[in-house]
């Protein structure tokens, strides 16, 4: 199908990085104008594998102004138009995908088994979904002639640093609105071979713009007065500073933040299809996800067999090089990051929580963390309660129904939640009385651009994906 084409990648030479790339401004890659320069590195290694412009304030006001006056043509363009842009730039991903897959790998971390066969099949997915509804917006449910918001500033993690910028440029696009993004510090790169692909397609220049750089070009981009919309997807600390700022002016914003995930397993759930989940919800992408399952809430009378078996599955990951196909496990993004789940895992040890990882060896250099439970766990402890977005699970025991809902739904956040059972019917009282975006049943951490995507409480605000994704870049 569409949205399954992935050619198998093999190696790093199938990329070509360039020494040094600039800012993508109005259609031109540009230096940053004070020349600052940082690196990026390979967290599997600690190669450095470019140099990349550092944006500031005066490259934040210059690709604004680039995006308002590319606004005035792109919104005024039939629906049609914009979609022949989307189609395009979504069929030069998939021929691209080889490519963009290895990258992606190489600058954020992640095996290649997941970049080839889930990031990049969504990302084409996302950009042929919303091509379709360029077109359709009088049909979208928001009566006649919805209207694009004008330049839409978007700031991005680097966990799934071209999901991301898919789910945030595709509907911004689709829509009408131009764009400014600055993708993560740790992954520039992928958000910059999409500017070469928005050329490719033939975007008209400053449609999209690309501003790589820290935490405060995202700030100055955030604040500049230009910008009709803040669409952000990062920590829930710098999401409530965003929400703070935009209180105070005429801007829409979505914020996509942390998770603390409930994964419930019911003691007539299969047992092994439950634990390729529980693997899957947590060990993904090293756990480094907004919505990972990384609370194991089991029924006391199916715990030491589900434990058993998860502890013997977790034994057969193969950590390591994230290029080999058959790696399941790969390197943490950073060294901060690694520090931070570090101390998180050492606090869930000092407070009494037990700690078992299977026999595994990691390498010397880069970043790594061994996958690693934690039993015995307590709603009080600190590994059951904070978001440790690492390999990290924290397994807690319910015994009725209810108990279980109150102990998913305790916790600050609201991102996500599985259920495992053979009883349809408590899939879907359970589900019902959950707070969180997305359920999944009997599965985990399935994704698909026509499900909305988005959280409760301090998960942050909005809904990004589906028909309801449109609606955060119109006035209607
Ligand atoms: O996030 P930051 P970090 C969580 C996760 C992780 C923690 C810290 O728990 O351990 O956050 O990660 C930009 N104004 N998540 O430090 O700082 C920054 O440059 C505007 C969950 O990486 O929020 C980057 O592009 N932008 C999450 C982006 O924000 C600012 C994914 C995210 O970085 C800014 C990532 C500012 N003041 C981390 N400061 C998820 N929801 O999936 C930084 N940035």
């Amino acid at each position: 199908s569409l949205f399954e084409y992935a050619p198998a990648p093999e190696s790093r030479s199938v990329v070509d990085i360039a020494p040094s790339y600039g800012l993508f401004i109005d259609g031109e890659f540009t230096d940053a104008a004070d020349g600052k320069v940082f690196k990026t590195v390979s967290p599997s290694s600690e190669e450095v594998l470019a140099e990349v412009a550092q944006a500031g304030a005066a490259d934040v006001d210059r690709a604004v102004r680039a995006a308002r006056k590319a606004f005035e043509k792109w919104s005024a363009l039939p629906g049609s138009e914009r979609a022949k842009y989307l189609f395009r730039i979504a069929r030069i991903i998939q021929e691209r995908s080889r490519e963009l897959a290895v990258l992606e790998t190489l600058d954020n971390g992640k095996p290649i088994k997941e970049t080839r066969d889930a990031d990049l099949p969504l990302v084409a997915a996302h950009f042929f979904y919303y091509a379709g509804w360029a077109d359709k917006l009088d049909h979208a449910g928001y009566g006649p002639n919805p209207r694009p918001l004008g330049v839409a500033g978007q700031v991005i993690p680097w966990n799934f640093p071209l999901l991301m910028l898919a789910w945030k440029i595709a509907p911004a696009l689709a829509t009408g609105n131009t764009v400014v993004l600055k993708p993560a510090e740790t992954t520039p790169l992928s958000a910059l071979f999409f500017a070469d692909i928005c050329r490719q397609a033939g975007l008209p220049k400053g449609v999209v713009n690309i501003l790589t750089g820290y935490g405060d070009a995202g700030a100055a981009l955030v604040e500049h007065p230009d910008v009709n919309k803040v669409a952000f997807t990062g920590s829930t600390a710098v999401g409530k500073k965003i929400a703070r700022h935009v209180a105070g002016t005429d801007k829409k914003v979505t914020l996509e933040l942390g998770g603390k995930g409930a994964n419930i397993v019911f003691d007539d759930a299969p047992v092994d299809q439950a634990v390729e989940g529980i693997v899957n919800g947590i060990f993904f992408n090293q756990g480094q996800v907004c919505c990972a399952g990384s609370r194991l809430l089991v029924q006391e009378s199916l715990h030491d067999e589900l434990l058993d078996s998860l502890k013997r599955r977790l034994s057969t990951l193969r950590l390591g090089d994230p290029l080999d196909k058959n790696t399941d496990i790969g390197a943490i993004n950073s060294a901060e990051q690694l520090a931070r789940i570090t101390a998180l895992a050492d606090t869930g040890e000092a407070e009494g929580a037990e700690r078992w990882s299977p026999a595994c060896e990691l390498p010397s250099a880069g970043y790594w963390f061994a996958p690693t439970l934690f039993t015995n766990v307590t709603q009080a402890h600190t590994v059951a309660r904070d978001e440790i977005f690492g390999p990290v699970l924290s397994v807690l025991t319910f015994r009725t129904p209810d108990e279980a809902v109150a102990k998913a739904n305790n916790s600050q956040y609201g991102l996500s939640a599985g259920i495992w059972t053979e009883k349809g019917s408590r899939i879907l009282a359970v589900a019902g009385k959950l707070r969180a975006g997305v359920v999944w049943a009997n599965t985990f951490n399935k994704f698909d651009p026509t499900s909305p995507f988005g959280g409760y409480k301090e998960s942050g605000f909005g809904r990004e994906g589906g028909r309801h994704g449109l609606e955060g870049y119109l006035d209607v």
